[in-house]
């Protein structure tokens, strides 16, 4: 299936140069975290452009495209909270109750070879230590499920991803591994709720159409994103044309030793085992 996968380092992955990372006791690193942070707690996402190298996102373009058979389509109509099934005690027009059609395909991490330069970025430390100074936190850990830690979510010709928020993870990292020629836009409306509040009824009217406050996180090719997509509702718009929406998705944990709930990766990926064919 790989033959001609060949295995790139660290280094040969990640825009060193760009992206002064390897020495994390640095100034350099400090500053660079200390900024993306700032920018994070601001407006609730933050996009480091080029992050890969341009040879790296072509291997993992290639080893994607050979799996792609294999991908789970994850064609449903969901409300804004991930869930397929309406509320009878609650009015039609409540967001529990307002269902939207999404379509993406979802290849898991047992189907990406190991030499796959989404693995090499994810399983490095010094990535982990630059997103976890960038999120806030002391240290991340690597989710250990067999599916769940890297993926790879592929949005063909009238795919698309319905506003909804992230149900579990505090930030969201995901890398632009190859651009559609129309659509595909990552869209946002920072912080529309909090922890304290669901404030149903600005999420009621963002779900039936009303876009204020929205905002467009631009995504070049080969550019990190690190959203908290919590309490912002996001979403992808409609995928035009022949050329796929690629994006790379990762999982980091504040823990150590998180696997995935079973019927959630059945969900999301149509089994809830490893691929062991
Ligand atoms: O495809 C994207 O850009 C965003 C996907 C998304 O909403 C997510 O990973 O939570
Ligand atoms: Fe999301």
């Amino acid at each position: 299936m790989d033959q001609a996968s060949y295995e790139l380092t660290a280094e040969a992955v990640v825009n060193t140069e760009a992206y002064p990372i390897i020495d994390t006791g640095s100034a350099a690193f400090t500053a660079l975290t200390e900024q993306l942070r700032e920018e994070l707690d601001a407006k609730q996402y933050v996009v480091l452009p080029d992050f890969i190298r341009p040879a790296a996102r072509a291997e993992a373009v290639r080893q994607i495209k050979d799996v792609l058979h294999l991908a789970n389509h994850n064609c449903s109509d969901r409300n804004c909270y991930l869930q397929r099934a309406p509320d009878p005690a609650l009015p039609n027009d409540h967001p529990r109750n307002v269902f939207m059609s999404a379509s993406t395909r979802m290849l898991a991490a047992d189907l990406l070879p190991a030499s796959s330069p989404l693995k090499t970025l994810y399983y490095w430390d010094k990535m982990k230590a630059m997103v976890a100074r960038i999120v806030g936190v002391d240290r991340l850990y690597d989710n250990e499920d067999p599916l769940q830690p890297v993926n790879a979510l592929c949005y063909k010709d009238g795919d698309r991803s319905a506003w909804h928020f992230d149900s579990t993870n505090a930030f969201t990292m995901t890398l632009m591994l190859q651009a559609p020629v129309e659509g595909g836009r990552f869209e946002m409306i920072p912080n529309i709720r909090s922890d304290d509040d669901q404030n149903c009824e600005r999420v009621k009217t963002a779900v039936l159409g009303d876009r204020t406050g929205a905002v467009e996180v631009g995504r070049e090719e080969g550019a990190l994103c690190i959203f908290r997509g919590c309490n912002s509702l996001h979403q992808v718009s409609p995928v035009k044309g022949e050329r796929m929406r690629i994006m790379g998705v990762f999982v980091y944990e504040n823990e150590p030793g998180v696997i995935g709930d079973p019927e959630v990766n059945a969900t999301v990926y149509g089994r809830s085992t490893a691929n062991t064919a």
